[in-house]
């Protein structure tokens, strides 16, 4: 396979990709600048999708279990020194039922987040995350995705053992000077280390963007080649949401406008990975962009009525149930998409840890 020409037109570069071509930086940056163009980039996005997914869409649901924190990334509503943000910490029978629930509306997979809520983080040998997923995972038999902070490998491989499949650990950047003005206090190399030991563990793993934070295109370029280069099998952008409270609140709200063409580049670039289209940004009113821009998942699914929050939407559309597979599907179906069910989605996920690394 050869590398694309930095110089050729995005109709030329979309087209010389679709015919096999493994494009560089240079081009991932030409196609995330492609401005009135980006429909073009969209519809290759789409049809490098239709390749390797037809027309599957994975659901997955999420369950923000614990919102305590010790962090204080500049972005997040969860900050610790937030005082304007709900905190909860479910118990492991909470957590379980709302899980049954979740599986039995439609998701393939529970995505089980927290903050680095130190009253799990500080537990030797972390007892009491290791019971909730286990308990998750044979209460459920559905596939599940842990999003618990930095770990270390020993927590990790427990964690694999106990039943989880996916680990989630976000760099938000691969540039080292933005990335410490976001994840205030917290190693660079940290989340790095954590995901490589995740991946030495057996757990599939996701790595994900901010953008609208100071990044530039040829910064999320870069990044696109970083996870492309680490073969993770989940990779995301999501745009920063300004969050009251915080050292952020008052930046003005980007557009969507480069998550999308972010999307569709990390499409053209890892034709066959999971990429999700997040309900956390913009609610159900965003989903048909962002699965129209190369998206083959869709997360942030959020039973109504249990008093579960958001990440960046800590509310937006949770009780009003648009945010559940009911809300989804007839986006879905307008789109000419259907929901893959867990068996499919298991294929797929052997598929890829399958794949030489
Ligand atoms: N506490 C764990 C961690 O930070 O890895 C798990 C939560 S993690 C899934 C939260 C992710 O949501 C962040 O990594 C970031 O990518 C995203 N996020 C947080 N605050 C956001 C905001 N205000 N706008 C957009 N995305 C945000
Ligand atoms: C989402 N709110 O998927 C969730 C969260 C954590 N693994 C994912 C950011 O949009
Ligand atoms: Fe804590 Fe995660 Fe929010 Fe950072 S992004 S403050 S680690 S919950």
């Amino acid at each position: 396979m050869t590398s694309v020409s930095p110089q050729r037109s995005v109709a030329g570069l979309c087209a010389d990709i679709l015919e096999g071509s493994v494009p560089g930086e240079a081009d991932l940056e030409a196609l995330l600048r492609a401005g009135d163009e980006a429909p073009l980039v969209f519809a290759a996005a789409r049809e490098a999708r239709a390749r390797h997914s037809g027309d599957a869409v994975f659901l997955y649901g999420f369950v923000y279990f614990s919102t305590y924190c010790r962090n204080e990334c500049a972005f997040c509503f969860y900050r610790a020194d937030n005082d304007e943000s709900p905190r909860y910490r479910k118990t492991t029978d909470e957590v379980v039922a709302i899980c049954r629930d979740l599986a039995a509306s439609g998701v393939v997979l529970l995505d089980l987040t927290m903050g680095e809520d130190p009253a799990l983080h500080d537990e030797p040998g972390h007892a009491a995350l290791l019971d909730l997923v286990g308990a998750v995972s044979s209460g459920t038999g559905a596939p599940v995705m842990i999003s618990p902070g930095v770990l270390p490998e020993t927590s990790l491989r427990a964690l694999k053992a106990a039943g989880a499949d996916w680990y989630a650990l976000y760099q938000e950047t691969h540039t080292q000077e933005l990335y410490e003005r976001l994840r205030v206090g917290q190693p660079f190399a940290a989340r790095a280390t954590a995901r490589s030991a995740a991946r030495r563990a057996g757990l599939l793993v996701e790595d994900g963007l901010l953008t609208g934070i100071g990044d530039t295109a040829a910064d999320r370029a870069g990044s696109i080649v970083a996870m492309r280069e680490a073969g993770w099998e989940q990779v995301r952008v999501m745009t920063f949401v300004p969050q009251a409270g915080t050292p952020l609140a008052d930046v003005s709200p980007a557009g969507d406008a480069d998550e999308l063409l972010t999307i569709a580049a990390m499409r053209l670039a890892m034709p066959d990975r999971f990429i999700p289209a997040s309900l956390d940004v913009d609610g159900i009113a965003g989903l048909e962009r962002r699965l129209q821009a190369g998206a083959n998942v869709v997360t942030s699914i959020v039973p109504p009525t249990v008093g579960l929050a958001g990440v960046s939407q800590a509310e937006l559309d949770i009780d009003e149930g648009y945010r559940t597979v009911h809300g989804v599907l007839p986006h879905l179906e307008r789109l000419g998409l259907r929901p893959a069910g867990v068996d499919e989605y298991r294929e797929r996920m052997a598929r890829l840890a399958a794949v030489p690394r």
